[in-house]
């Protein structure tokens, strides 16, 4: 039998649902029982009913399926950290809100919007000072719910999701440390970002354009401000699917997000936006023999620590209100 059998095999015996992230190898998206993107994931999980989760996705996936389902053991056959979400530690927070406290803004007059690209502590961090998470599919309403409160909010730790936001709604924008003026924003950002949305820019937008007239350009909002200012279309990832199955068969589109996702998405007319694979290297550190060696070892009662998710209980505890609070809206 090949791994991918041997794997089949073993998920038909054992009390697992196998989940993967669209930016997920081929090779192992096509053998999860769920996919999707970081919110369809959330959701999904929560709903199924066994025992054992294997996730092949990066580390806060994980992490947020152990604190919305505690009872239910998580594995991620790679624990691979997010980038971005590495980027913002408590210790890291707290610095930002001093130098926010410096400009004269007081902690009462904030509330804290964390990207769901967080870890389980900087979550936590957030859920005590009454604030939420969110992701790029919801960003809107738990933006515009944030702002009711009328606090300016800290947005953590993708700069370029909260410029984005910020810009989109008609609202003022400032980033702590890049020397704009924070007292004049409405929303604060973390000077956090995806390594692999940096990687498009305006220049591939032009030489597309300048190639196929008629094309269109669809990116994702974790790229740079000047980059979803030239798109027709900005968006999600599962906004951008959408967007992208409904064109008709012969529009061609140039597509700014990660490689793995655009490349199985349409058969002709798409493109991506850079002349690189801009594939997430900590996504694509899951292969098959990984995910093999963590349903076998489920078979054998020998799972290692390395492989499972734990999440202590305070941490968990104000993470879970602030998944709650965006679950809510
Ligand atoms: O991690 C990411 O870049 C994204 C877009 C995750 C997701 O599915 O929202
Ligand atoms: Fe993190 Fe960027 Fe990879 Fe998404 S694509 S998991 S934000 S490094």
């Amino acid at each position: 039998m090949n791994l991918k059998e041997e794997i089949l095999k073993l998920k038909n015996e054992l009390d697992v649902t196998l989940v993967a992230h669209f930016y997920q190898r081929d090779e192992v998206f096509e053998l999860a029982d769920i996919t999707g993107d970081s919110l369809e994931l959330a959701k999904k999980v929560m709903n199924t009913n066994t025992k054992f989760v294997v996730f092949c996705g990066v580390g806060f996936m994980g992490e947020s399926v152990k604190i919305m389902s505690p009872q239910k053991r998580v594995l991620m056959p790679r624990i691979a950290c997010c980038a971005m979400a590495r980027m913002i530690d408590e210790g890291y927070f707290e610095q930002n809100l001093k130098i926010i406290n410096e400009a004269g803004i007081k902690n009462e007059d904030i509330l804290p919007i964390t990207y769901i690209n967080s870890s389980a502590r900087v979550k936590a961090r957030v859920g005590m000072m009454g604030g939420m998470v969110c992701t790029s599919s919801n960003a809107y309403k738990i933006i515009e719910k944030g702002l009711k409160s009328g606090k300016k909010i800290f947005f953590v730790p993708d700069r370029c999701l909260g410029q984005n936001f910020a810009k989109s709604l008609n609202l003022k924008s400032a980033v702590v440390g890049d020397g704009t003026n924070l007292n004049e924003a409405d929303i604060i950002c973390y000077n956090g970002f995806c390594s692999v949305h940096q990687q498009f820019n305006v220049d591939d937008i032009d030489f597309y354009r300048e190639k196929y007239p008629d094309i269109l350009v669809a990116v994702h909002p974790e790229c740079d401000p000047k980059v979803c200012d030239k798109a027709d279309f900005v968006g999600s990832t599962s906004q951008l699917i959408t967007y992208i199955k409904n064109l008709p068969v012969d529009q061609k589109v140039v597509v700014g997000t990660e490689f793995n996702m655009v490349n199985r998405l349409r058969e002709k007319n798409t493109y991506i936006l850079s002349s690189t694979k801009p594939e997430c290297p900590t996504m694509n550190e899951t292969t098959l023999e990984h995910v093999y060696n963590t349903l076998k070892s489920i078979k054998d009662d020998n799972i290692s620590k390395e492989c499972e998710i734990f999440v202590d209980e305070d941490t968990a505890k104000w993470a879970k209100i602030a998944l709650e609070r965006m679950f809510e809206v």
